[in-house]
């Protein structure tokens, strides 16, 4: 006797009876005529959903069911109909006074159509617009638990989860691995309320006080006048606010650092930045940072990597996370906590936890390890899910509290008010991506976009006339405590506490940190990007700013921009390094990593198909490489000589020296030189080269042999050569557990 329930299985018969008329065959059925590639003429039954992708979610905010299919997508009904529901009869041609004549205004189909087309776009986030999306799930170790009431910290709670990664510059079409800090935003969806943690994947950031946001973005977005350059620093009044605005600069030099330019989504630690407060079952407090650590490590390009990729294949991370996920190499993150006692003075080994600038070295407080992230599914419809997923640092469940850092204080604010714009209008959390999985039971009315109908007649406190409901939950029933921290009794100022002036020790801390390689990529980004300001002042105030991090690094940038350089202003901060900083000197699966692996199709290719197969053993993808598609010898090509170019691997095997084919590029013909009697492909000479230049693991075996020894590379560190392809790969997978050979990188600085 529900009348919702009744309802639905009417629709549900009635929905059955329609299917029995119009369901003609299902072409692709047993006995039925084999697909055609034409368009098809007659209805079928919908597509089913992606492996293990379930369609979104069907639920009205108040947990009710709206009856609609799981796979209720529009384009997959047998008939096309107007917004209505109304069956159409043609959906090409306007309606016409006559076949030459003028578009009638009365034609609804025409103005529904184009209405809705040109309203398709919402307004792009105004940071962070370019980003990629996946879901998956949190499992807690329970390792939380002494300092967090949360429950999904609570040992072996599974918690649904949606990611967004993002660049923070860039339009939303702009590409995926320019130099940038990259967005790492994560939903929880627990019983007890969404927690979304808005992080990056650098644990500091630009600015003390959120009421500055304006202004760095300002400076670091296109200019104005011009609207260039896109999702670049590299430019004038980005330089100018960071050299004048030092507080920045410590954020800064984790942009210049490999950290700019990483390799993958997957391989990217991820920071809460914030100091956050947590509460657990006895009322006790501590302070916390968030740190998500990858499984596979933490791994960067080169910057001649991502210059090329920005060109070759600008969707590059984006297309490597769903690339991973669809081929079941699921990424992998632990989420950590340091944690500090909750004192005062809110510092830690004499260090400002309320200071966004400011991190805390590992060395000092270890990350420990509360839970596992898997992100398992990609999503089903972009707009839906990645582009209207909404987070907010408010969005917090119980045991999880703020903290006075003013960027956290005005972070809460910003995130709520960006999404009436963007979202257009307060009812944001209605929609399927954002809804939370806890039960709602608010007394938020109405608005635009509301999708609820709401019951009852008294949405309202104290009420007696819909029983009263809802109540209020006591400590009991896991209600949100907002920790009784006493708040300051000193005057209402517009200031910083003192110790927010220190912009340079933690700059010096991280330069100290990197080994030589990554010093020299630092000091070649700020060259690369003061070369491209304009403005000479902004490149000395800059240089300014360097000498007080560090004279060598100074000197060195100095040199390359031809400049004298400055003296550093005082005696420099005696900082200890933090070895965890530095992405160089350890071991990481190579999981999900791809293999290219070159064969001349007119050449034994005995040894190729065993080490596919060892390759894709090893969790790794292995792409054939020859002159044209197809098939090889019965083994399918993924990559032909014009479409494979070498950032897209993170190793090379040579198996063969193919020969220059028809359409090989004229300029290089010379150069490719001759291997016995015959030339080898002057793409291949470049794939060789690039993926030497950007120290990669290389192999070779038979005639590929030759082909290393042409390009002058055999011998050198990081080429394996070998009699047989299982020999080789073993050595070369030794390699990539380093990700690049760094011996081959020049470094200038110790
Ligand atoms: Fe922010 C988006 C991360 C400071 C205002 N921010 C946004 C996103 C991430 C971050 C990952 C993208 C979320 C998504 O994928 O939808 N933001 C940070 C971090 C910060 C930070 C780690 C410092 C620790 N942000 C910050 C400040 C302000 C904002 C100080 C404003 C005062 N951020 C926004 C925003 C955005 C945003 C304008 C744009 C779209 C959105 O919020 O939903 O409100």
């Amino acid at each position: 006797n529900n009348p919702a329930r009744a309802v639905k299985a009417a629709v549900e018969t009635a929905a059955e009876k329609v299917t029995d008329v119009l369901t003609p065959e299902v072409p692709g059925a047993p006995g039925s005529a084999p697909p055609s590639i034409e368009e098809p003429t007659t209805p079928r039954d919908p597509l089913p959903p992606k492996k293990e992708q379930g369609a979104p979610e069907t639920r009205t905010p108040t947990g009710a069911e709206t009856g609609a299919p799981a796979t209720a997508n529009g384009q997959q009904g047998a008939y096309l109909t107007t917004a209505q529901g109304a069956r159409l009869r043609d959906t090409d041609h306007s309606l016409k006074a006559g076949p030459r004549g003028p578009i009638l205004l009365q034609d609804h189909h025409f103005r529904e159509k184009i209405t809705h087309f040109d309203h398709e776009r919402i307004p792009e986030r105004v940071v962070h617009a370019r980003g990629a999306g996946a879901h998956g799930v949190f499992t807690a170790y329970g390792t939380a638990e002494r300092v967090t009431r949360a429950g999904f910290l609570k040992k072996g709670k599974e918690t649904p989860v949606f990611v967004r990664f993002s660049t923070v510059l860039g339009s939303r079409g702009s590409a995926d691995t320019v130099r940038d800090t990259r967005g790492f935003a994560t939903k929880f969806y627990t019983d007890e309320g969404t927690f979304d943690l808005v992080g990056n994947n650098m644990p500091v950031f630009f600015i003390q006080d959120a009421i500055k946001f304006p202004d760095i973005i300002h400076a670091a977005k296109p200019h104005p006048d011009r609207e260039i350059p896109q999702a670049q620093s590299a430019h004038d009044t980005f330089w100018d606010f960071v050299s004048l605005h030092t507080e920045a600069q410590h954020h800064t030099i984790w942009n210049m650092s490999d950290r700019g330019i990483p390799r993958s989504y997957r391989t990217m630690e991820g920071f809460g930045v914030h100091t956050f407060r947590m509460l657990n079952e006895a009322g006790e407090t501590a302070l916390v940072k968030f740190h998500w650590k990858p499984k596979l490590g933490v791994h960067s390009l080169t910057w001649e990597e991502a210059q090329l990729l920005n060109g070759i294949d600008p969707d590059f991370h984006r297309r490597d996370l769903y690339d991973a996920i669809e081929a079941g190499a699921y990424p992998e993150w632990e989420l950590g906590i340091q944690v500090f006692p909750d004192t005062p003075e809110e510092t830690f080994a004499g260090i400002d936890l309320l200071d966004p600038t400011k991190i805390v070295p590992e060395e000092l407080a270890p990350v420990q390890a509360i839970g596992k992230l898997v992100l398992n599914r990609t999503p089903t419809n972009f707009f839906a899910e990645v582009e209207q997923v909404a987070f907010h640092l408010g969005h917090l469940p119980p045991g999880i509290d703020v903290t006075n850092d003013p960027l956290f204080q005005g972070r809460l604010f910003s995130y709520l008010d960006t999404q009436l714009t963007r979202l257009a209008g307060p009812n944001f959390h209605q929609i399927p991506i954002n809804r939370p999985h806890a039960p709602v039971n608010d007394m938020l009315r109405d608005g635009f976009h509301q999708d609820a109908v709401h019951a009852g007649v008294a949405p309202y406190r104290p009420n007696s006339l819909d029983g009263g409901n809802p109540f209020p939950a006591g400590d009991a029933e896991h209600a949100f405590v907002d920790v009784p921290v006493t708040v300051s009794e000193a005057p209402k100022v517009r200031a910083n506490p003192a110790s927010f002036d220190d912009h340079y020790s933690q700059a010096r801390l991280f330069w100290l940190s990197m080994s030589p390689v990554e010093k020299e990529h630092i000091i070649r980004a700020y060259t690369f990007e003061l070369a491209k300001c304009y403005r000479q002042e902004i490149r000395e105030r800059q240089l300014r700013a360097l000498a007080d991090i560090d004279p060598v690094l100074c000197a060195e940038v100095a040199t390359g921009l031809g400049l004298p350089a400055p003296q550093p202003s005082g005696p420099l901060a005696d900082v200890a390094p933090s070895p965890a900083l530095s992405q160089v000197g350890r071991e990481w699966p190579a999981d999900g990593r791809t293999v290219g692996i070159v064969v001349d199709p007119d050449a034994d290719l005995a040894d190729v198909a065993e080490v596919r197969l060892a390759v894709f053993g090893a969790g790794m993808v292995p792409l054939l490489i020859a002159p044209h598609g197809g098939t090889v010898r019965g083994t399918e090509v993924q990559r032909t000589f014009a479409t494979a170019r070498s950032v897209e691997f993170d190793a090379l095997l040579l198996a063969g020296a193919p020969a220059p084919a028809p359409d090989a590029l004229p300029a290089r013909d010379a150069k490719a030189g001759a291997t016995g009697d015959r030339t080898v492909d002057p793409r291949v000479l470049l794939l060789v080269e690039e993926a030497w230049r950007h120290a990669k693991a290389i192999g070779g075996w038979g005639p590929g042999v030759a082909v290393l020894e042409r390009t002058g590379v055999a011998g050198t560190p990081g080429v394996v050569t070998g009699d047989s392809g299982s020999e080789v790969l073993d050595a070369v997978q030794r390699l990539m557990a380093a990700h690049r050979v760094w011996d081959r990188f020049p470094a200038s600085v110790a």
